[in-house]
């Protein structure tokens, strides 16, 4: 018998139950069990029907991803699948929690489906930058059409069961009791012959062999938001196969797809990717017992752009949450802009007027600071100022309940002066959200020397509840991402004066797959926003601030390093930016000269990590990976390309080490000098990667 997957019976019904927490993900026990017990149920002369359920939280979520990359031990899950098929029995999968990939391919290859309600379906392989390998892509068109399948596998987005339902993917939602219902399905079905196979259907596929075009449109409508992955060519080719070949060679060109993507480097930078994610909400010094404090109500102090998609956050997360401005007007028109901002996705069709009216619903707004007494958390996302900051944390400490998680959305303000300003630094934290709030998934939760264990734990889940990827980081100038961010933009400016224009910076950026390069972000952002920030400092920067002088504080204004024509948002180069920049290296007495897009990457992003090695020797960042999930989340990096620090470790560091010395002598900065932790992995011929997850590790 095997531990992880249990045989009984249920009258006349074999019961197979999978039992491997957390998610009973495909590994190879359980591989090896399921291939044992559907054996032994198709022998078993009493048993007139099977059902595969799952113990725990869910249905089977997909192949062990900690086993891709490995050698793959038999059986298969093709395999098993295949043995499925065959059973001379129906087989009916019992689906609760989330079937996905590997775990929706076995359900697919069972003779029924039924589900709980509350199920999700899905095949989310193209987020791990691979394909449905065990038959998604041939059997899931074959059952519920091309137009519904290519969607869900080119998003990778579970659909609920009623969705499911409706499609006839799932031919029962369940009641209350998914096994009882599963069992009486099979009951039902038991005599039924010939057994209806996926793979023997071709109905829903036959227009498409008529007219291939539709497939050339609904490829067209699905691909645009794919630029530089290998996984969605990869699934359109497994697709087209499933109407153009028969099932089993559609199998094997799916198979050979799977195994080319799984074995890629994107992949890997994905699956890397998956595991840090999780990683980085967890804290090693904390106790595994520690408790979050329970969150009914919110309250968000401010209603400008980031406040008001904080508090559309916990709305869409269904928590009451009251948001306070100082005044009336203030307080009308960050309530219009976020009724206009739901109204845009109803009118996409990503929300329904219903749900937007409930979300709305639930945001309290008003100018009087004391209703935030009954609030469990509260955020402050006011004018970035230490000043402001204290005078609301100090008034925030007069009114919040006693237990009440009080978090500053500060972007680099000390986070410990913020707490001092209250009797209760212990109830203090950053959780700095990235703009637009409601949408960025990046949460940096900023942990202050006196943050107690349990007031970090309830941010972390907070954050997770409201959708975010929450990563603890420490107290400095910036933090994690803007700090880096910093670096960046000091060696960007640099190019401009030395002979590059805001187009050659941002288009290498751009070719390197982030969504834009710095210039139209500090555009997008406001130029006024660094400017500040600057001048708080006492910093200089001769290009940026000539451009602010002008006035052209970005998209805003229609003008930045780029215009906007008619409230547009795409960048369009400007001549008397141009001349801006020429001005400036002549006036600094700087020989301009042309610049190839390597340096140009290499200048932008080495620095980036430079500042990435003193963030982990800080302590300021626990593991390499945290910062690699900021910047996919918060910043757009490419996530089939893993974040900066992987990136740094396919470089190699000697070679970043050799290159920055090179960059600090030129510029005269010794900011540029590689940091003592670079030198040192790269002398030992080590990778940020070899630092394990504890950040005492890096002693
Ligand atoms: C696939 O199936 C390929 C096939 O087509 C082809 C085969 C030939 N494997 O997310 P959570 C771990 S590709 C290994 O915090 P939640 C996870 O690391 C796969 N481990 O829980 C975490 O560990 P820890 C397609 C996995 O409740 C713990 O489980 N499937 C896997 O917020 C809890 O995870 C997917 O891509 C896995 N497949 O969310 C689904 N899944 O506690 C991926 C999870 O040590 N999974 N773990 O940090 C998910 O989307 C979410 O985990 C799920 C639960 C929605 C299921």
């Amino acid at each position: 018998m095997s531990s992880v997957v249990d045989l009984r019976r249920d009258g006349d019904v074999a019961v197979i139950t999978i039992d491997h927490p957390p998610v009973n993900a495909l590994s190879h026990a359980v591989r090896a069990g399921l291939k044992d017990a559907l054996g032994r149920a198709r022998d078993d002369a009493g048993a007139s029907a099977v059902v595969v359920a799952c113990a725990g939280r869910t249905f089977v979520a997909g192949a062990d991803i900690a086993e891709f990359g490995k050698p793959m031990q038999p059986p298969g899950l093709g395999e098993i699948i295949a043995v499925l098929e065959d059973m001379p029995k129906p087989v009916v999968a019992a689906i609760h929690g989330t079937a996905l990939g590997g775990g929706l391919e076995l359900a697919l290859g069972c003779h029924y489906r039924v589900a709980a309600p509350t199920a999700r379906l899905g095949l989310p392989e193209i987020k791990l930058g691979i394909i449905p390998g065990a038959g998604g892509t041939q059997r899931l068109p074959r059952l519920i059409g091309m137009d519904k399948a290519l969607p869900m596998i080119l998003s990778g987005e579970p659909i609920p069961a009623g969705e499911a339902h409706a499609l006839g993917l799932v031919d029962e939602l369940a009641g209350d009791d998914l096994s009882a219902a599963a069992v009486a399905f099979a009951r039902r079905v038991a005599p039924q012959r010939p057994l209806p196979r996926i793979r023997d259907r071709s109905d829903k596929l036959a227009p498409l062999r008529a007219d291939p075009a539709k497939f050339d449109e609904l490829v067209a409508a699905n691909t645009r938001r794919t630029r530089g992955m290998h996984a969605p060519a990869g699934a359109v080719e497994a697709l087209r196969a499933a109407f153009e070949l028969p099932i089993d060679e559609g199998l094997k060109r799916e198979r050979e797809i799977f195994s080319r993507l799984v074995a890629g480097d994107q992949s890997k930078a994905q699956r890397y990717i998956f595991f840090a994610e999780r990683e980085a909400a967890k804290v090693s010094d904390i106790p595994a017992d520690t408790k979050p404090r329970e969150i009914r109500k919110a309250a968000v102090i401010g209603a400008g752009t980031m406040g008001g998609g904080i508090a559309m956050c916990f709305a869409n997360a269904g928590i009451p949450v009251t948001v306070v401005e100082k005044e009336d007007a203030a307080l009308a028109r960050g309530l219009d802009t976020i009724r206009k901002n739901y109204a845009n996705t109803v009118r996409r069709g990503g929300l329904t007027q219903e749900e937007m009216d409930k979300r709305l619903a639930l945001m309290a707004p008003t100018t009087d600071f004391a209703k935030i007494a009954d609030a469990d958390i509260v955020i402050e996302a006011v004018f970035e100022t230490m000043e402001v900051k204290k005078e609301v944390f100090g008034l925030l400490d007069s009114i919040a309940k006693p237990d009440a998680v009080l978090a500053t959305n500060t972007s680099y303000l000390d986070v410990n002066v913020i707490a001092q300003a209250t009797k209760r630094p212990s109830s203090v934290l950053g959780m700095h959200f990235f703009s637009p709030a409601n949408v960025m998934r990046l949460l940096e939760i900023v942990r202050g020397q006196e943050t107690a264990p349990d007031v970090l734990v309830t941010a972390i889940a907070v954050g997770r509840r409201i959708g975010k990827v929450p990563v603890v980081v420490g107290v400095c100038h910036g933090f994690v991402g803007n700090r880096m961010l910093r670096a960046r933009g000091i060696e960007a400016e640099r190019l401009l004066l030395e002979g590059a224009l805001p187009q050659d910076v941002d288009g290498a950026l751009v070719e390197f797959g982030l969504p834009m390069g710095p210039f139209a972000m500090s555009d997008l952002a406001g130029l006024d926003v660094g400017m500040r920030s600057r001048r708080d400092q006492g910093i200089r920067a001769e290009i940026a601030d000539a451009i602010c002088d002008l006035g052209r504080y970005g998209q805003k204004t229609g003008r930045g390093y780029y215009i906007y024509e008619n409230g547009s948002r795409t960048p369009i180069p400007d001549p008397e930016v141009e001349q801006i920049i020429l001005d400036a290296s002549r006036r600094l007495g700087i020989q301009r000269r042309s610049i190839d897009k390597n340096e140009i990457l290499e200048r932008l992003i080495f620095p980036m990590i430079n500042e990435g090695a003193r963030i982990l020797e800080e302590g300021i960042a626990r593991r390499p990976s945290d910062i690699d999930v900021i910047w996919v989340y918060g910043y757009g990096w490419p996530v089939w390309r893993g974040g900066p620090m992987l990136y740094a470790d396919q470089v190699g560091l000697a070679y970043i080490r050799d290159r920055l010395a090179e960059m600090a002598a030129r510029a005269k900065d010794a900011r540029l000098e590689p940091a003592p932790l670079l030198r040192r992995l790269a002398a030992e011929g080590r990778g940020f990667s070899s630092l394990v997850a504890d950040n005492k590790a890096l002693a």
